[in-house]
């Protein structure tokens, strides 16, 4: 057997049999299962975006010819590439390309800028970072020069469009050549996990896990051949990528629709064009198609459920999706580094409206502790803990990190405060990590504080969510100046000026003279946010 990437955390040899006999694991990989798919449906329409709208036959030897480019330029099995592409098909054909061979994408986001991605590229060694010319008004080939003159081992900037002094995505393909693909046991890719801690950690999901968790969400949300998912959430992240996403549409034979964007003015006529049967959004873009006009204006009744997931979405908006949108809807409380909950499309409308489901899969394991890891009683909130054959046992090069992040048997501390109802579904009650939800953005509150605390005015600096309508939260920085406080505008340009995403710049900042403290001399952020709260709601 071969030896698992360094620094990539696996399953105990027991675990790991017990989930290859009861037929969790299949021994499948990515490369293999396209060429399946092929061979089953091989004129069906796979992909389609822009122009484009491939077959799976098509699909399939454009991942063969990416593949051998790949190879031509040098990149090889276990080799991180980079991948921050915006919801186009050749996002697809570059991983699947990169799955192929053996080599392991990173998946970062479009809004990620040289903090995070000079940090991922150094972090993981990355040889390749894949970019579109540009997107969303930003030029990442700027990114990319930048990125490139910090990491020593980068050696390709590939661009989907014009590719000024980099190298054009378009010129990489080349005839097929045999490549000794992975095996099942092998990690596949690194997704980017919400994270609490001062950089962001990165979570190896192997072939065997993922292609597991795909199937089993195709089963719970019934894809078939004859599904249309939509991709309206950017492509990079878990949700629409497995739950059962893109790739769960592939897993079912069916056709996924790549939308640039998730507003109702690009996505109601991607749905009446397409005949879209399903897709996947975070509560306040949910928000906005519920109230779009455009919904009177498109036919949208091909579209059979909505997801929605990411952050709480509120009973009251849960409701009003089924009258407003003429669609079922499916709640989905979800992580990249594992444990998915689905509501069930024939459950109880009161179970749909009210919780976050229940896990897809019969070998999920949950614990619901309370801070001494004992078991609360049954109904009661506590912390949820979580273990499984999707569910990863460690992030990539964390040692440390990964002694608190998960139990001395194996359980994946979540994170989130969680109660179990009767049925056994889940509602989500809160969080015990240090994070803010942005609408589904997650923010690590210690990653914003350290770039705070480079600025010469700023003495210490605690970021906090407050409560916010549209968003659920946003987060506010809590300042103690140095010296005389700088303008919160100054203080924002200067975090973005350091890279940092723009959905973790503050959406406000107040200045205070001290923090209240917990007994052992920490930053009470609860206190913090308590404080906070009274202020907003009390008039000035
Ligand atoms: C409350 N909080 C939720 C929900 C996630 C499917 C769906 C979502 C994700 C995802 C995902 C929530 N209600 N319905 O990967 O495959 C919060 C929790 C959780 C964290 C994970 C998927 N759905 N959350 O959101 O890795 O706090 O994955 O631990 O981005 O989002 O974030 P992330």
């Amino acid at each position: 057997a071969r030896e698992h990437l360094p620094g990539c955390p696996t399953w105990p040899e027991d675990f790991a049999r017990r989930y290859r006999e009861a037929g969790y694991w299949r021994g499948e990989t990515f490369g293999q299962l396209l060429r399946d798919r092929a061979r089953d449906f091989g004129t069906r329409v796979a992909l389609v975006g822009g122009a484009h709208r491939w077959t799976y036959a098509e699909l399939d030897a454009r991942v063969d010819r990416m593949a051998a480019g790949f190879h031509a330029l040098g990149i090889r099995p276990r080799d991180r590439v980079v991948v921050q592409l915006p919801n186009v098909p050749e996002f697809y054909e570059v991983i699947f390309a990169l799955f192929r061979m053996g080599a392991l994408p990173v998946f970062a986001l479009p809004a990620h800028r040289a903090s995070e991605i000079g940090y991922f590229c150094a972090f993981t060694e990355a040889v390749a970072y894949v970019i579109p010319d540009r997107f969303g008004g930003f030029d990442y080939r700027g990114l990319a020069d930048q990125v490139k003159a910090a990491t020593p081992t980068l050696q390709h900037v590939l661009v989907l469009g014009d590719a000024g002094s980099h190298t054009a995505l378009a010129s990489v393909p080349t005839e097929p050549v045999a490549l000794e693909g992975p095996s099942p046991s092998d990690v596949a890719f690194f997704q980017l996990s919400g994270g609490s801690t001062g950089v962001p950690k990165l979570i190896p999901r192997t072939h065997d896990d993922y292609i597991y968790s795909l199937r089993a969400s195709v089963d719970v949300c019934r894809f078939t051949p004859e599904t249309v998912y939509l991709c309206a959430l950017p492509a990079a992240h878990n949700f629409p990528m497995s739950s059962p996403g893109v790739l769960g549409a592939f897993q079912a034979g069916g056709t996924a629709v790549m939308a640039l964007n998730p507003s109702p003015d690009v996505a109601f006529p991607l749905i009446e064009r397409e005949r879209v049967t399903v897709t996947a959004l975070v509560p306040p873009l949910t928000m906005v198609w519920l109230d779009s006009s455009l919904a009177k204006k498109h036919d949208l009744s091909s579209l059979k459920v909505l997801q929605v997931g990411g952050a709480r979405l509120s009973d009251e908006a849960a409701a009003r999706v089924r009258p407003t949108l003429g669609c079922g809807l499916q709640q989905v409380f979800g992580m990249a580094e594992g444990l998915v909950n689905y509501t069930r499309l024939d459950d109880p409308e009161t179970l749909i409206v009210t919780t976050q489901g229940r896990p897809m899969s019969d070998a999920d394991e949950l614990r619901v502790v309370d801070d001494d890891d004992v078991p609360v009683a049954p109904g009661e909130t506590g912390h949820l803990l979580t273990r499984g054959p999707y569910t990863i046992r460690g992030y990539y090069k964390a040692e440390a990190h990964n002694a608190k992040a998960f139990t001395t048997d194996g359980f994946y501390r979540t994170g989130d405060l969680v109660r179990l109802t009767p049925e056994g579904y889940l509602v989500v009650e809160g969080r015990a990590k240090d994070q803010i939800n942005r609408g589904g953005d997650k923010v690590a509150a210690e990653e914003v504080e350290n770039h705070l605390l480079a600025h010469p005015s700023v003495s210490d600096a605690a970021v906090v969510a407050i409560p916010d309508k549209f968003l659920g939260e946003r987060t506010c920085a809590v300042v103690i100046p140095r010296g005389e406080a700088p303008a919160p505008s100054a203080l924002n340009a200067f975090l973005r000026q350091r890279g940092l995403a723009s959905f973790k710049i503050p959406d406000r900042i107040e200045f205070v003279a001290a923090f209240p403290q917990t007994g052992v001399g920490k930053v009470s952020k609860k206190a913090l946010r308590d404080s906070l709260r009274q202020s907003l709601s009390t008039p000035s």
